[in-house]
């Protein structure tokens, strides 16, 4: 459905300021896109969210930045709480013992590392199970709350601490793991990759997500200031970057057919355009044979996507 941008911006959002996020945080723009789709459609959200950035800078008590309903959750387990959760709410609507007329979509949200790492089981456990919710991963790339170390997606040859850059290891030295792929082979309804500064795609997708029923997942990029060793004010230029060179390719999955966003760039852009601009990566750009490496990772990555939407 078309986003009406004055719309939007005129709506006073249920994730709120006072939250103590780094200044420029990546994260941060995202939630307050999500939100923004979410009260455009007028549905109801509940979130269980896992240990990490978002939840620790915004939940210190005695105050918080959610206007939602929001449970912290352990590392491991956000799926599984927001599934108990779900369960629970159809139950005693069902015994009459709520009286709630609007939609509700149950909503995990996680960094990283609890979703393509420590949270991948309760993940995987709430898709099988097929319950109502909407899993969403917000990818900066590495454990950031805990001191930046390495996660399955943290990028081939990024400095981590516990990966560095030194004379002996290059960095991380394997590439993403793919949970764009790992969740689409749950069988889920719907899935897409997302963007802070294609905030229209983003909206877009997130609308769809909210509003199809059963397991839907949501993959964004999302820069961090300290993780990715970048100016403060460059999370949503990196974001754009990162798919003007085809970095990340901006996908959905409906119900069994892949989709290729406009969004994405005619001709791509030189690689070095975004790792250029991130201290993480300064160790390789010493090295013009892993900039290639890293290179060829990410064409082959596009292609692969390209092909399964049968744009290739
Ligand atoms: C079982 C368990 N192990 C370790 C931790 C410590 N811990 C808290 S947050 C975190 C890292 C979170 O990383 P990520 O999910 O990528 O979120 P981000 O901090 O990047 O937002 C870790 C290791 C924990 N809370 N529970
Ligand atoms: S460390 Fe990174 S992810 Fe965490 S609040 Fe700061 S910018 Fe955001």
């Amino acid at each position: 459905m078309p986003v009406n941008l004055k719309q939007i911006a005129g709506v006073e959002l249920k994730f709120t300021k006072g939250h103590r996020m780094c200044a420029g945080c990546g994260v941060a723009i995202f939630v307050r896109e999500l939100s923004a789709a979410a009260q455009d459609l007028g549905i109801d959200l509940v979130f269980s969210n896992a240990t990490g950035c978002l939840e620790v800078t915004t939940s210190v008590y005695p105050e918080s930045s959610w206007k939602y309903p929001w449970i912290h959750s352990a590392f491991e387990n956000a799926s599984a709480t927001i599934s108990g959760v779900e369960r629970a709410y159809y139950a005693l609507k069902a015994k009459g013992k709520i009286n709630h007329d609007k939609k509700v979509k149950f909503v995990a949200i996680a960094g990283d590392g609890g979703s393509y790492d420590i949270g991948l089981q309760s993940m995987s456990g709430a898709m099988e199970r097929g319950h109502n919710i909407l899993f969403i991963s917000y990818d900066n790339e590495a454990y950031m709350n805990t001191g930046y170390q390495r996660s399955s997606a943290t990028p081939l040859y990024a400095n981590t601490t516990t990966a560095p850059f030194g004379k002996s290891v290059p960095g991380k030295t394997q590439p993403r793991k793919d949970l764009f792929a790992i969740a689409v082979a749950h069988g889920i309804p719907y899935a897409a990759t997302v963007s802070i500064y294609y905030w229209n795609d983003l909206i877009t997708k997130v609308q769809k997500a909210l509003t199809i029923e059963g397991p839907t997942f949501i993959l964004s990029i999302t820069p961090c200031i300290p993780g990715w060793a970048m100016p403060t004010g460059d999370a949503v230029s990196l974001s754009k970057s990162a798919v003007e060179t085809g970095y990340w390719p901006l996908i959905e999955y409906e119900n069994g057919v892949y989709k290729w966003s406009p969004s994405n760039p005619k001709q791509l852009k030189p690689i070095e355009e975004f790792v250029s601009k991130q201290k993480r990566f300064e160790g390789m750009l010493k090295k013009p044979e892993l900039v290639e490496h890293f290179r060829q990772e990410v064409i082959q990555n596009y292609e692969k996507y390209k092909k399964l939407c049968g744009v290739a």
